[in-house]
């Protein structure tokens, strides 16, 4: 029997447990709670399946052979600073998950292009105006992360039209996009960015990424999109950009606190459109396939695949 500790206090885990017992009846999923009452003990794990997970918990499990992510992004576990770091962790990639992803940029992307903000404030005003449209090839879209989900979403806008730029860590090469990476190409990148998506992982170095000097950097009106996690974002930076017109509208799926604090100034906002971190929900059924299948190669001796970079964290 193998023993994996389940943890998330987002996902329900009588969706997990009947997709593992679907899969594989020789897996033994157990909780945190558990492991607290001594029902299990912490050297029976065997692998943890976690979403932000208590800091200390994976040091707590000698016997531990693999830590997988619940999502796509890792911040939620290398924020950990006692982490077990001498295992193999792994993270959530899924078509399925990358096509939510791709939806969710385009439908956000359509709505700035088209102007969507503006006719909602002229409907609210009673007013019938229609406002000058430029074509999709007229507008620049900049993804910064051109990763699994950025590079899929990069393919989708140049397919509608759009000219897509993409920003990365190392240099690239993409068909149909305009590549730029390091400190030394964002200036360039960002000049020209009407609509900018923020795609990337949360490092030490993509931390408050998105600041006041950043957003001055992009053309005057331009819209922001994030679905990429919320500590990318200096919170108060973005409203005064908001505020005073350099940018003109924001769309935001995650936050430094989630749920978003009721008082927070980003609810009631006119220019920010918000959605609670659904832009791509992991689906059980896909991540269960994918711990399974790793489970059975770290059995074999065989490496996990995708696999995390733990000294460049993501
Ligand atoms: P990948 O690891 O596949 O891609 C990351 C991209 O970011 C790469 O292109 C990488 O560059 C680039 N990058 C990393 N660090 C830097 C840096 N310092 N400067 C410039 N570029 C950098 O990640 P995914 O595409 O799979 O996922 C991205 C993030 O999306 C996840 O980490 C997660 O936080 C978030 N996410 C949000 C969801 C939601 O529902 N809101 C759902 C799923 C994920 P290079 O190619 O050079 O390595
Ligand atoms: C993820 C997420 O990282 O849901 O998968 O944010």
């Amino acid at each position: 029997m193998i023993t994996l500790l389940f943890h998330s206090e987002v996902d329900r885990r009588e969706w997990w447990d009947d997709e593992f017992a679907r899969h594989r009846g020789d897996i033994n999923l157990v909780t945190l709670a558990d492991l607290d009452s001594g029902a299990v003990a912490a050297e029976a794990i065997d692998y943890a399946l976690l979403w932000k997970p208590p800091a200390g918990l994976t040091a707590r499990l000698p016997g531990l052979k693999a830590i997988f992510s619940l999502g796509a992004g890792i911040d939620h576990l290398l924020s950990d600073p006692d982490l077990r770091r001498d295992v193999p962790m792994t993270r959530v990639v899924d078509p399925n998950l990358t096509a939510r992803m791709t939806e969710y940029v385009v439908l956000h992307v359509l709505r700035h292009h088209r102007r969507q903000h503006d006719y909602d404030a002229l409907q609210r005003l009673g007013k019938w105006r229609a406002l000058a449209q430029p074509l999709a090839s007229e507008r620049r879209v900049g993804i910064l992360g051109l990763g699994v989900l950025g590079g899929d979403a990069a393919r989708a806008l140049g397919a509608l039209g759009f000219a897509v730029s993409g920003w990365t860590r190392t240099a690239h090469a993409v068909p149909g996009v305009e590549m730029f990476h390091g400190a030394a190409g964002l200036d360039a990148f960002l000049g020209a960015c009407e609509i900018l998506v923020c795609l990337l992982p949360l490092t030490a170095e993509t931390e408050g990424i998105i600041n006041a000097g950043l957003l001055a950097r992009l053309p005057r009106g331009a819209s922001f999109i994030n679905a990429a996690r919320g500590r990318h974002v200096v919170d108060a930076d973005l409203l005064a950009a908001l505020d005073t017109g350099q940018l003109a509208a924001a769309t935001l799926d995650v936050f430094h606190v989630e749920p978003l604090p009721q008082d927070h100034g980003f609810w009631h906002h006119p220019k920010v459109t918000l959605t609670p971190h659904i832009a791509a929900v992991t689906d059980p059924r896909a991540c269960v396939a994918q711990v399974i299948g790793n489970i059975g190669r770290i059995e074999r001796g065989e490496a996990p695949i995708n696999l995390v970079d733990l000294r460049r964290g993501y």
